[in-house]
């Protein structure tokens, strides 16, 4: 008697997915000194002062930037702390998660 195998086809999912990353976004505002969003720029992203001064100046100018991206835990932390800064100081300073396409 011939024996017959069945081979199991199972869809196997990688071990190793890359989890989903967040947009740290910068908010304009008419109130927040420039030079106080550059420095919580280089405290809080480690940005340069030259890297500070392109996000804060494009900020400034478009509504919005980007500062960086993270894993979502990383993004929220950071952009709780750096609004955080801001309020401190009394000022409305805001920064916002958004998650990648
Ligand atoms: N618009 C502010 C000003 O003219 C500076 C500023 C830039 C504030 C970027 C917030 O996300 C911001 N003083």
């Amino acid at each position: 008697m011939p024996e017959i195998t069945i081979k199991p086809r199972v869809k196997v999912k990688p071990q190793t997915e890359r989890p989903k990353l967040y947009k740290v976004i910068l908010v304009n505002d008419d109130f927040t000194p420039r030079e106080f969003v550059v420095t919580v720029l280089k405290g809080e992203f480690k940005l340069s002062e030259d890297q500070a001064h392109r996000v804060m100046i494009t900020a400034h100018r478009h509504g919005v930037c980007v500062v960086a991206v993270f894993t979502r835990d990383v993004a929220e932390t950071k952009a709780t702390r750096a609004t955080d800064a801001g309020k401190a100081k009394g000022y409305p300073l805001l920064f916002t998660t958004e998650p990648e396409e």
